[in-house]
């Protein structure tokens, strides 16, 4: 099955992972919430009706962890940083239609009617299991409240997910060594009857479904393997007091497990919408599918949102989502984001240093579109800010907003040029495939291109060194690009485009304009512009450096450093080769540079890790011997040199097509010092 192409009939509900209520907002976060926020509005622009719900998550243990650190009560601790995400995101214009929260009545009432009609539709049963125990605190020890090590990669994980191993989702009792987070001991397994549903009686569907589901790559695949083999019934309920108390029989002294109530909110905030607008019939959408539902979220929640939200979805008689768009990670100077490092950008801290949020939702949203990580550095922000918005977007909408206004007062009396018209049009359908794709980067630089193609028309026309009657059908031309510019660039800087709006002096908002004003005819008359954007000096970008630097050297001075450098003088060389090849032998050798695009652990083998390698031509499932010696989560985007024809072989039962080249024991990967794509040939 295929879907229509945006722009539908039926309402798009753009969702995005709901953020815990339980710490600060960082650019980790706002990445997400930007990309669909960006998207959502990209897709009004396309004429596509769309609404944008979130919520924050209330439950679970890591609300309760943290509520009990501070020693207050799991409410007051969630709804006091649920009402700072709703002061923050509108700060950066994201602009929700519908914020709620998973505690409030909304969720907790259509929670519980999921329940019962898994329950009735037969999808519940009930299991004896083992549930982790702290026989000092006398208390049971759900999720987070226990630490071990992960069944499936051996690493340290707690809780219900492998976080810093293999990010797979954990049942209760599978982590091994437990340890209560609570008083330090070890802890027990005991016996303990839970609710459970049952996801192997929803393999079929879900199979179907991965097939369907259109977005992001890495959320289209990644969950294959989990979806072909055997599939695990999930336990949907928790021995805690927080939460939403579980509806049916038995069960009196449980909650639900947050990951049922969380998924939910993302319905309970389009019936909210529904009931305050009616503006979208939320039953419509969510049960007779007619609607197009886009989650947004982020790569380690994957699992919850291909396998197991479908699923609940399914047995509660509902439509399933149209697609699913999986962010990468955030990377700061080129190393994982780390809060407890403080390798971290606050969003307070951002705008405290006095920049326009537009900057950063541009930075977030085109240099990676929805699935690649970003990596954030001052020195590239800066550059990015310099070079793409101040000297192409806001130099060219200025020089040609001025020269219409001293000469013309406005948009001169000329017709369009063929060329313009082409090329704006182009622009339009070049942007709308981009959506279509689910790739924001590409509409986000299309945009760009579009300012840059300004810039070069008005150089080489030169109006300034022609009369008025020479010069008005070229300056015509440069206010209809802007005024085009300004239509695309919305979603991605939406402040700054509604300025170019008014430097315009169109009526309305831009916000309100879709792809189809880029070529209607700009106001008349408008007054002087004045500069958009403005450059970042390189002594900021310094200042704010070592800012940074102070802050993640201030959090590890109490913490021993364990990244420990290899500058081990003692290597033992391998001895040169005796035996010389020909160039010809050396050239039957098919080398490539390629990049990764995921890498993932393989069970049950110590070493061996499953990477994705786009070598231009294909992406190659390629396994390599690097599990242990490399963080994986950090691999995705590095270059590497592949030989491609190399024999395909199986190890542990994964085919691997081709072979990554790594130096030495460490298998230090080979990588590329300049830019060469994809696909390009080593000799
Ligand atoms: N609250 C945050 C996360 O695991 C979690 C998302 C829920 S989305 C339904 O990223
Ligand atoms: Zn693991």
């Amino acid at each position: 099955m295929s879907y229509e192409d945006y722009p539908t009939d039926d309402p798009a509900v753009v969702t995005c992972g709901l953020p815990y209520a339980n710490g600060d907002l960082h650019i980790g976060h706002l990445r997400g919430y930007v990309s669909a926020d960006a998207f959502t509005r990209a897709l009004r622009k396309l004429g596509q009706q769309a609404v944008y719900v979130c919520g924050s998550d209330m439950h679970g243990t890591p609300i309760a962890v943290e509520a009990e650190k501070e020693g207050v009560s799991p409410e007051e601790f969630a709804l006091r940083h649920h009402e700072q995400y709703l002061e923050t995101f509108p700060r950066f214009n994201v602009d929700f239609d519908q914020y709620g929260h998973t505690h409030d009545e909304t969720n907790t009432e259509l929670t519980k009617e999921f329940v019962r009609a898994w329950e009735d539709n037969g999808y519940v049963h009930e299991k004896e299991i083992d549930v982790a125990y702290d026989p000092e605190a006398d208390q049971w020890l759900p999720d987070r409240f226990v630490e071990g090590s992960c069944p499936y990669c051996g690493e340290h994980a707690r809780g219900d997910e492998c976080d810093e191993g293999c990010q797979r989702h954990l049942e209760p009792g599978e982590i091994e060594d437990p340890v209560s987070t609570i008083t330090g001991n070890p802890a027990e397994y005991r016996r303990r009857e839970h609710k459970f549903l049952r996801l192997s009686a929803l393999q079929e569907h879900l199979q179907g479904f991965i097939n369907r589901v259109e977005g992001t790559s890495n959320a289209q695949n990644q969950p294959r393997e989990w979806i072909e083999g055997e599939l695990q019934d999930l336990c949907i309920t928790r021995d805690m007091d927080w939460g939403i108390d579980y509806p049916g029989e038995g069960a009196e002294d449980l909650v639900l497990y947050v990951w049922v109530d969380a998924p939910i909110e993302y319905v309970s905030a389009t019936k909210q919408y529904s009931e305050r607008t009616d503006d979208v019939d939320w039953e419509s959408v969510w049960k007779d599918g007619d609607g197009e539902i886009v989650h947004v979220i982020g790569r380690d929640i994957i699992q919850h949102h291909t396998v197991y939200w479908p699923a609940m979805l399914e047995a509660a008689d509902y439509t399933e989502p149209r697609a699913v768009c999986a962010t990468g990670f955030v990377n700061i100077d080129g190393k994982g984001l780390s809060t407890s490092k403080n390798r971290a950008i606050w969003a307070e801290e951002y705008l405290d240093e006095g920049f326009h949020p537009d900057l950063l939702r541009y930075y977030m949203t085109t240099a990676s579109g929805f699935e690649r990580d970003v990596n954030f550095s001052w020195d590239r922000f800066a550059e990015r800010v310099n070079s793409e918005l101040a000297d192409v977007v806001g130099n060219f909408v200025y020089r040609a907003l001025l020269f219409a206004n001293r000469n013309f007062g406005g948009t001169p009396e000329a017709s369009l040029s063929d060329e313009v018209e082409t090329e704006i049009a182009q622009a339009m359908d070049d942007y709308e495939d981009a959506l279509n794709d689910y790739d924001l980067r590409t509409a986000g630089e299309r945009t760009v291109a579009l300012a840059r193609f300004g810039n070069e028309y008005i150089q080489r026309n030169e109006p300034w060194k022609l009369d008025d009657e020479a010069a008005a059908p070229v300056i015509r031309d440069c206010v209809q690009l802007v005024k085009a510019v300004a239509v695309l660039l919305h979603p991605f800087t939406p402040e700054k485009a509604e300025e170019i709006w008014t430097q315009l002096g169109e009526d309305g908002a831009a916000a309100d304009a879709t792809v189809a004003d880029c070529l209607q005819e700009p106001p008349a008359e408008f007054g002087e512009p004045a500069e958009l954007f403005t450059k970042v000096e390189d002594e900021r970008v310094a200042e704010l450096d070592e800012t940074l630097q102070e802050k993640i050297e201030a959090a590890s001075s109490d913490e021993s450093d364990d990244e420990d450098v290899n500058d081990d003088p003692d290597v033992e060389l391998e001895a040169l080769a005796d035996d010389r090849i020909g160039f010809e032998e050396f050239q039957s050798l098919d080398l490539r540079v390629g990049e990764i695009q995921s890498a993932e652990g393989i069970d049950g083998a110590d070493d061996l890790a499953r990477l994705e390698v786009d070598i231009g031509h294909e992406v190659r499932q390629i396994v390599a011997g690097i599990k242990q010696l490399h963080d994986l989560d950090a691999l995705p985007g590095t270059r590497v040199v592949v030989v491609a024809n190399l024999e395909k072989a199986e190890l542990f039962g994964v085919e691997s097509n081709g072979m990554v080249l790594a130096a030495g024991e460490d298998a230090d990967l080979l990588t590329t010092h300049g830019d060469s794509v994809p696909g390009t040939k080593v000799r």
